[in-house]
């Protein structure tokens, strides 16, 4: 455990797990928080890290309320959004996409503005029932920001993502689940055990081939066709030489639990 001010932050059994932890302002990202959570996600990429997976989640009851609109530098004629965007949070959007391994968000009350950008920018999203979505922007005279312009529409199509970033409206997670939001609902109370016994799975999982699948999603959105069948040859041909391919077969021509290291 680190002695972060604004997040906690673990390593246990391959899984990272950084908790946002400022629950009196539902987890806005002040500077603080910012600057703390990308210190943490690029100790968890570092490769003397044994991380094998993250999980981010909130304290108390939200995931993330988005920029911390009390800190200030929202408000006066002298603020730039553009660069505080492209200053703070890029890097931790950047740092999170380029990972070398799975990341599950578990978001356990409301992930509103930046905060929701943060959650589905994760490759499993698992939500407590109680949880919802709020593209919140536009309740405060912004357009939507931290990736949510790219990431919704791809996840629930351009008629829903148009109407949540233009209404600003509360999507309960049932919904978002029914929208292809998200994977998963959970009771509340579940959640926490939940996504940490998703996370050691994975973490226990074929690490190169999980960031492999990353890669090759994420891939598959720019590329057309031919390129894609390109890339996933390419890709496989990395994974054919990996010591965790050779011990997946050899499991399973000898019925047997294969033991992944992630190498
Ligand atoms: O440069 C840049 O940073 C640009 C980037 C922008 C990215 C963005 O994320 S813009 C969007 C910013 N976020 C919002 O606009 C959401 C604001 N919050 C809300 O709309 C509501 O709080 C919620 C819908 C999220 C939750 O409502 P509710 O009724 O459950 O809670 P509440 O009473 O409004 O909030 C509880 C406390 O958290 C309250 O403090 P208090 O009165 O108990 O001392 C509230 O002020 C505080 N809080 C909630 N959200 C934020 C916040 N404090 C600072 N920043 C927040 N975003």
């Amino acid at each position: 455990m680190s002695d972060y001010k604004n997040i906690r932050f673990s390593v246990d059994n391959g899984l990272a797990t950084i908790t946002l932890n400022r629950p009196q302002s539902l987890n806005a990202l002040s500077s603080g928080l910012k600057a703390d959570f990308l210190d943490a996600v690029r100790t968890t990429s570092q490769a003397s890290s044994e991380a094998r997976a993250l999980l981010i989640t909130g304290e108390g009851r939200a995931f993330c309320a988005g920029a911390d609109l009390a800190e200030g530098s929202l408000a006066g004629p002298e603020r730039d959004l553009g660069k505080s965007l492209m200053d703070d949070y890029h890097p931790i959007l950047l740092e999170l996409a380029n990972l070398n391994m799975p990341v599950i968000s578990a978001v356990n009350g409301v992930a509103a503005g930046a905060g929701m950008s943060i959650a589905i920018s994760a490759d499993i999203v698992i939500a407590a029932r109680s949880a919802y979505f709020l593209q919140a922007f536009v309740n405060i005279g912004l357009v939507p920001d931290a990736g949510s312009t790219f990431l919704l529409p791809r996840l629930v199509g351009v008629a829903r993502a148009r109407a949540m970033m233009m209404l600003g409206e509360r999507v309960p997670a049932e919904t978002a689940l029914d929208w292809g939001l998200i994977y998963e609902v959970v009771d509340d109370e579940k959640l926490a055990d939940h996504a940490k016994s998703l996370g050691e799975r994975l973490a226990k999982g074929p690490t190169r081939a999980l960031n492999g699948i990353r890669q090759l999603v994420a891939q598959s959105l720019k590329n057309n066709y031919a390129e894609q069948l390109q890339a996933e040859a390419q890709m496989q041909r990395e994974m054919g030489s990996t010591s965790d391919s050779t011990e997946g077969v050899l499991a399973f021509i000898q019925k047997r639990e294969a033991e992944f290291k992630g190498k």
